[in-house]
């Protein structure tokens, strides 16, 4: 076992700019994401060396060298110039976790164009959004996808291209073009455009309180913070199997599901499943996984099955294990010790960080239950929620800031200059979220300041719920808020008021919580109605949301003095 380096060693010998020299950048020159996971590790000698072992649910397996990585990302690229694509368009990958979706990840930044990467899950309603809001050019995906894409493309003129990569011989129709990667005449050589540093990159969807979902916008620069982290908080090294269970539509699994490895040269394995325990433990086993990336929720689900099952499998190549997503809970980390004989390191972050921010290294001793610390080139404290000043005792809950400039912090949201100015107090970026700081400086989380939703890890706008609840016809208003689930930490619940001629039923319950599972996405979808007469509002006429969440968690709802009819 090769000795750690202490937090203070960290702090003292890291840098940005170590991270530039070490993937051969200079300040100025050109940047390209895409060349740098591929193109770049051939160079390096490493053009044989598996870069994805990907797996389906039926065992299917496919192995992919980064030289096979270099090539098949180039020819996705020169089929997107040729259809005419420009650097800084917008592209979407609408796919199952396939090879095409990591693969054409690498591609679409190869253009310069801009990878907008959403959950297949998704209904046409938060799909319509997303890509409405962006402009997208063109949308990769799949045959079994392409319905909800022919639903809303009449209403989207400035989609050029739906681009299917399964086609087969079924019949498409106007702007669909087939296109398959493997059956592709390959382009050894693609002249990958020349970006630099702050050119835009990925553009991530994400939930607030307020709105439709924002799109974050990220850069070239973003590598940076995304390679050093990877290679120091993952620990990751040259010989690792490395597994993070993350989709892609979700900032984890691209700045750790394909940029953080895929820049250190390092082999992932990608398994394109839903979750199930016995399923997950046969392949960390099989494919001898040494680094594991994964989030609370589904260590809660591994949890409720017990610790005899993990010990049916090898997992004894299981080296390193980290977490995100949700305070993960002493409780799971003392957990992981029984079943796997190794703590999982909380690691937090954002959509808008685009790296970790705050968490537990190797080396470092775990204070189960705490987020750890900053990265060393990351300022994090808390502030007083009045003063923007940080809180300057132990134990004080404030609200996590991070000093502005780091390297994958996230440029603008997209076209939301007020949205993106009100993350801005007091020349700190609040993160919206609440802490409290200990006498060690580890970070203990509290919760979050807005009304946003935690899922199992995946965040939910109350405002898009509610805006689909209102289309049924049988909805006057309502509320969304949090409900605490044991497994998903927190579940929507909705509170609606019905119009006149309309009475509460099960099966009205049942017919609303499907439509918003069919037009958003199975996590969106309320695991409960509750059917009331009025809601609690402000004189303004605001739903105080705050209240009914209060009511779900048992807290006490504090000053209602702006408050109505309570
Ligand atoms: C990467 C990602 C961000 C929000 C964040 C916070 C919650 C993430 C956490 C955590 C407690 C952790 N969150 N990691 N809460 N402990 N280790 O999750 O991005 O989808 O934008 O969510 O998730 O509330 O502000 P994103």
């Amino acid at each position: 076992m090769r000795n750690l380096p202490s937090y203070e060693e960290l702090l003292s010998g890291l840098s940005w700019s170590l991270a530039e020299r070490e993937l051969g950048y200079q300040p100025g020159e050109p940047l390209n994401i895409g060349w740098m996971c591929s193109d770049r590790i051939c160079r390096l000698g490493q053009a044989d060396k598996l870069a994805l072992i990907w797996e389906d649910y039926l065992g299917n397996e496919k192995r992919f060298t980064f030289d096979d990585l270099r090539v098949l990302s180039n020819t996705i690229a020169s089929f997107l110039v040729e259809l005419g694509i420009q650097p800084g368009e917008r592209v979407c990958l609408f796919l199952d976790r396939v090879p095409e979706l990591y693969i054409g990840f690498v591609g679409i930044l190869k253009t310069g164009a801009v990878a907008q990467p959403l959950f297949s899950a998704f209904g046409d309603e938060s799909l319509f959004v997303r890509l409405a809001d962006a402009k997208t050019s063109a949308i990769i995906t799949q045959k079994k996808h392409l319905h909800k894409v022919r639903k809303i493309r009449e209403e989207l003129p400035e989609l050029r291209h739906i681009i299917v990569v399964d086609a087969g011989d079924s019949p498409l129709q106007a702007r669909e073009v087939a296109f398959r990667m493997e059956q592709a005449p390959r382009v050894e050589n693609f002249a990958v455009y020349p970006t630099t540093a702050e050119s835009p990159s990925v553009l991530h969807y994400t939930s607030g309180t307020t709105g439709q979902p924002k799109g974050a916008q990220h850069v070239h620069y973003s590598i940076v913070s995304q390679y050093l982290t990877a290679k120091i908080v993952l620990d990751l090294r040259p010989d690792d199997t490395y597994w993070c269970n993350a989709d892609p539509g979700w900032v984890t699994g691209t700045s750790y599901g394909i940029v953080g490895p895929w820049s250190n040269g390092i082999t992932q394995v990608v398994l394109d499943s839903g979750f199930n325990a016995e399923r997950w433990y046969e392949f960390l086993a099989k494919r001898r996984v040494t680094v594991w990336y994964s989030a609370p929720t589904a260590i809660r689900l591994l949890m409720k099955e017990g610790t005899d099952l993990p010990r049916k499998h090898d997992l004894s190549s299981l080296r390193y294990l980290a977490s995100v997503g949700e305070p993960l809970n002493g409780e799971a980390v003392i957990w992981s010790e029984e079943a796997f004989g190794k703590p999982f390191h909380d690691t937090f972050w954002q959509t808008e960080t685009g790296s970790i921010v705050i968490t537990n290294f190797p080396g470092m001793p775990i204070k189960p239950g705490s987020m750890g610390k900053p990265f060393p080139g990351i300022t994090a404290t808390v502030l007083n929620p009045r003063t923007y000043e940080p809180v300057s005792q132990p134990g004080v809950a404030g609200l996590i800031a991070l000093r502005p400039g780091w390297p994958s912090q996230f440029r603008y949201y997209w076209r939301n200059e007020a949205g993106f100015q009100a993350k801005f107090k007091n020349g700190w970026y609040l993160c919206g979220d609440r802490a409290s700081l200990d006498a060690d400086g580890y970070f203990w989380f509290m919760g979050r300041d807005d009304d946003v939703i935690n899922t199992g890890g995946h965040l939910v706008g109350p405002f898009e719920i509610e805006s689909a609840l209102l289309e049924h016809p049988a909805v006057y208003e309502s509320a969304a808020v949090a409900k605490p689930d044991p497994v998903n930490m927190e579940v929507v619940k909705a509170y609606v008021t019905l119009k006149r001629g309309y009475e509460p039923s099960p099966d009205l319950e049942l017919e609303i919580m499907n439509r918003i599972r069919k037009r958003l996405s199975p996590l969106a979808m309320p695991q409960e109605i509750e059917f009331v007469d009025s809601l609690p509002k402000t004189r303004s006429g605001k739903i105080v949301r705050r209240i009914l969440r209060c009511k779900e968690f048992h807290e006490p709802v504090g000053d209602l003095s702006t408050v109505m009819n309570e």
